[in-house]
């Protein structure tokens, strides 16, 4: 018998994203992939979820809001989460018989984002991954990083990496349970505490075709898919681990712009074909390969997911050329002036033939991140 004490937990979990991309499963039940993926987390001041989970007897069932708003709990991922959770504290309770029967209570789960719902960003794998510490905190579970995130899979698949800060791969794995498709960190933050990037939200829309059906529909009709995910992914996640390891940021931004582009090829191949980018976001490339031709070295890389927001990496000493260009077209988009972006000088002048970029990007991008 538990008493009517409330019991409670607070965390937070980054947005990540991936420059080595998570797309299609080979388990939809499980969410295991096709393929392994690689994020870079963005530091914790951007874009976070913060989740509190409390129980006590008190508590009539599990409830889950965001931003103040009810959200279902009875979707198969959450209730595999909360399932998979439960059952761990219970193998506590089972050895500690004083602890209290938390399994049994209901959850009441409270979750904000510290970004704007509407500027077009996932939000899924902050999501789960903070409510998957949340509870895991709230039930004192003896659980790593790397355990929670076979949980936090489950909910959303990008949201095993977002159990971690800094670099982070997730390998697919190879069992069927999915007992080792894990995240894990290939390098903490500190490692290379030099990487920025800079948000173009090109569209706050929900997008036409959700990650989960549309990579499904590309596993089932691309043959350039089956080819990126055998051939294509392995090598590359290895030279990206390279690269991180070696700070190598020539090389980290190769691998990351062809692998975007790549997932955006076999969207594109797919039946029906599947179109996340726009022309802001092609005019966002155009850009960035004029900075780059400019600085005479590669300075910028661009990648895009299931939507057409261009998120640019750059390192710290580029930051004028990089941000300062995208300021000098953008600056006075809401979010960027008074924010981070008050800290970036605008470049005098915009790289050369770039108008029609230009003129495009600063007609198509409502905020800048
Ligand atoms: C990624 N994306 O690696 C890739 C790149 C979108 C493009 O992970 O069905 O929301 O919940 O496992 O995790 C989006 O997929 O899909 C995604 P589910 P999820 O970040």
């Amino acid at each position: 018998m538990v008493d009517e004490e409330t019991y409670k937990a607070s965390t937070y979990a980054p947005v990540n994203i991936a420059v080595i991309k998570y797309w299609g499963k080979r388990d939809t039940k499980l969410n295991l992939p096709t393929n392994s993926s690689l994020s870079v987390t963005l530091s914790q001041d951007d874009l976070r979820t913060h989740t509190t989970a409390s129980c006590s007897s008190t508590v009539e069932k599990d409830s889950l809001t965001l931003n103040g708003k009810d959200q279902d709990v009875s979707g198969a991922r959450t209730q595999a989460c909360l399932r998979e959770l439960r059952r761990l504290r219970k193998d506590v309770e089972e050895k500690d018989g004083s602890a209290p029967k938390l399994s049994e209570l209901k959850l009441k789960i409270v979750s904000e984002n510290n970004f704007p719902t509407a500027a077009g960003l996932a939000s899924s794998a902050a999501g789960f991954a903070a409510l998957v510490r949340a509870i895991a905190d709230l039930y004192q579970l003896p659980a790593t990083p790397t355990e929670l995130s076979r949980i936090a899979r489950q909910g959303s698949g990008s949201a095993c990496r977002s159990l971690f800060g800094g670099y982070v791969a997730w390998q697919q794995g190879d069992k069927e349970d999915g007992s080792d498709s894990l995240a894990y960190e290939v390098a903490p933050a500190s490692h290379w505490p030099e990487m920025r990037a800079v948000i173009l939200v090109a569209s706050a829309e929900k997008k036409d075709v959700s990650s989960t059906a549309g990579m499904q529909q590309t596993v089932a009709t691309s043959a350039l898919f089956k080819h990126r995910a055998e051939n294509v992914v392995p090598g590359r996640m290895k030279a990206m681990e390279a690269a991180i390891h070696d700070r190598d940021f020539a090389a980290f931004a190769q691998l990351t712009t062809r692998d975007s582009n790549n997932f955006h090829a076999c969207c594109a191949d797919t039946d029906p074909p599947i179109f996340y980018m726009n022309d802001t976001s092609r005019a966002a490339v155009r850009m960035c390969e004029a900075i780059n031709a400019a600085a005479g070295n590669v300075v910028c890389a661009y990648t895009f997911d299931a939507g057409p927001n261009a998120v640019v990496y750059y390192l710290a000493e580029h930051e004028k050329e990089v941000a300062g260009t995208f300021k000098a077209l953008l600056g006075e988009k809401t979010g960027w002036e008074g924010k981070r972006g008050g800290a970036v000088e605008a470049v005098k002048k915009l790289p050369e033939g770039m108008e029609v970029a230009a003129e495009l990007l600063s007609s198509g991008v409502s905020r800048i991140i």
